[in-house]
């Protein structure tokens, strides 16, 4: 039995997990949590990355307290796109940029000007979202920061850096700055040459489960750790960790990642390549063992995070009990708009969209906070259908991970709008993904077959069966004037 930290930093919170694992064990639990908010300056969205990573000293301190210091190996994931730059000394050049922040508005353009937008898809397989590293390098062209810039560090990566004093770029990551080729798994050389991105600011390549250093002496005292701690790469993309701890058992499964985002598609062994996939705004990014991640971005359970904070956090339990009671499918809006992108005045802007489409707009906040469950069910309807077809891929079975899980109303009304039963778990995917490749990378799991089998095994998962007719979805979703 091995003890493994997973540092897991999503869009709303970061935590600090210890997995146990074993070959018929795998527990976990929580040594630190703390809130990831993003601050706002006159240049814009910026991630607090100094607070990210007291918390995360903080939880490796935790995670240590209580077994003797002693932890097996440490793994780092978080959300993906963003990254640090750093001086020819390795200092930090400024706060990270936020994804959500304003300055790629516009910037995708500019870059098709130079590489059509079909041929970058041919070439990197992402789809279009405007913070692809891509876009956010093109903006910060001519920037003072980036003329400074000797390294380029990805979120996990600039957190496994001051961690051990080592430098690298972790695949499953790299995958989401529309940098790579998936069809290689390498870099897109010819694309970052014709767009003036300089592919010298990244560090090498790492894969999960590559060693990444030790914990520098002051990380061992500073957190009361005995070392020494390997640091093991991990599919540092937290979307890469979650499906990697998808509970499947089989290979016709759809997968519904939810949290900040509902990330819904397949496991796939090759990319999709597609005009047809590409008009579909599908994107192909890379997972554990050659493994692709067909999957279409959805704005997710930020609509609701977002609307509850302009409500002045109320209870969310009352409200989704609230919006359990309320009129089935009164109001429905496109969750895949990227519309909803930035933050502030969601239910105003949930209730302009409504106007725009002309559905009914809501009344109280149950009703809003059922037409974003809705329309959530119905984006992943959408995005599960559209993959199987587009990939030629059918499924049996919508597994759903992550914070949601927690959400009973939207995992029943996902099993009711895909017509499919959906079986509900592990809720820390990400940090279960992470805390299993460190106990792949030291042996004591075996493949990505093996560590399924382990967490169906040992996870407790909840299952809900389609109920009502799926053409009332069809009927919904025609309203939105897509099939
Ligand atoms: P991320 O990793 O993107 O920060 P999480 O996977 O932690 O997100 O999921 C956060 C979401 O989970 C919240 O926005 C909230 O909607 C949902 N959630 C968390 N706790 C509960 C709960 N007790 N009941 C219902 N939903 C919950
Ligand atoms: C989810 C996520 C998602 C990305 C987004 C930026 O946390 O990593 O996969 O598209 O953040």
């Amino acid at each position: 039995m091995r003890s493994y930290a997973a540092v897991d930093l999503g869009a709303s919170s970061g935590r600090v997990m210890v997995g146990r694992v074993g070959p018929d064990l795998l527990e976990l639990s929580e040594a630190h949590r703390f809130p990831n908010r993003p601050v706002r300056v006159p240049e814009g969205l910026r991630w607090d990355i100094l607070g990210l990573y007291a918390g995360v000293l903080e939880g490796l301190r935790a995670a240590g307290a209580g077994r003797g210091g002693r932890l097996d190996s440490v793994g780092i994931d978080s959300w993906a796109v963003d990254y640090g730059l750093l001086d020819a000394d390795g200092a930090l050049l400024g706060n990270p940029v936020h994804y959500r922040d304003a300055r790629t508005e516009g910037v995708a353009e500019k870059v098709w000007a130079t590489v059509p937008a079909a041929e970058l898809y041919a070439h990197t397989g992402l789809q279009y979202a405007p913070f692809n590293t891509l876009y956010q390098l093109t903006a910060a062209q001519g920037s003072a920061q980036l003329a400074h810039a000797k390294h380029l560090l990805l979120v996990p990566d600039l957190l496994a850096y001051w961690l051990t004093g080592e430098q690298g770029t972790e695949l499953t990551n790299a995958s989401t700055t529309q940098l790579i080729d998936p069809r290689t798994r390498e870099w897109s050389y010819d694309v970052a040459a014709r767009l003036g991105v300089d592919l010298g600011l990244f560090a090498p390549l790492r894969r999960p489960g590559d060693p990444a250093g030790l914990l520098r002496q002051e990380v061992l005292e500073e957190t009361g750790l005995s070392g020494p701690v390997p640091v093991t790469a991990v599919g540092s993309h937290d979307t890469a960790s979650a499906v990697a701890a998808v509970p499947a058992t089989g290979e016709r499964f759809a997968y519904i990642c939810t949290g900040t985002w509902s990330l819904a598609g397949l496991e796939l062994d090759a990319p999709v390549l597609t005009e047809e996939s590409r008009a579909a705004n599908f994107t192909n990014e890379l997972g554990l063992d050659g493994t692709v991640r067909y999957l279409r971005n959805i704005m997710g359970l930020w609509l609701l995070q977002e609307c509850v904070r302009a409500w002045g956090d109320p209870d969310l339990g009352e409200l989704l009990r609230e919006a359990a009671e309320a009129a089935p499918l009164r109001s429905v809006v496109d969750a895949g708009d990227a519309a909803f992108l930035a933050p502030g005045r969601m239910p105003e802007r949930i209730a302009e969209a409504c106007r725009a489409a002309g559905e009914p707009v809501p009344r109280t906040r149950a009703e809003t906070t059922r037409c974003i469950l809705d329309s959530l069910a119905l984006a992943h309807r959408r995005a599960v259908e559209e993959a199987q077809r587009l990939a030629d891929h059918p499924v049996d079975v919508v597994h759903i991970v992550g914070g949601g899980t927690r959400n009973a109303l939207l995992c029943q009304l996902t099993a009711d709008a895909c017509g499919l039963p959906v079986v509900a778990g592990p809720t820390e995917a990400a940090a279960l993904g992470n805390v299993l490749v460190q106990g792949r990378a030291h042996g004591v799991v075996g493949d990505l077959a093996d560590m399924r089998g382990l967490l169906a095994r040992t996870q407790p998962l909840t299952r809900y069966e389609p109920r009502g007719d799926p053409a009332v979805w069809r009927a919904a979703q025609a309203r939105l004037g897509t099939r």
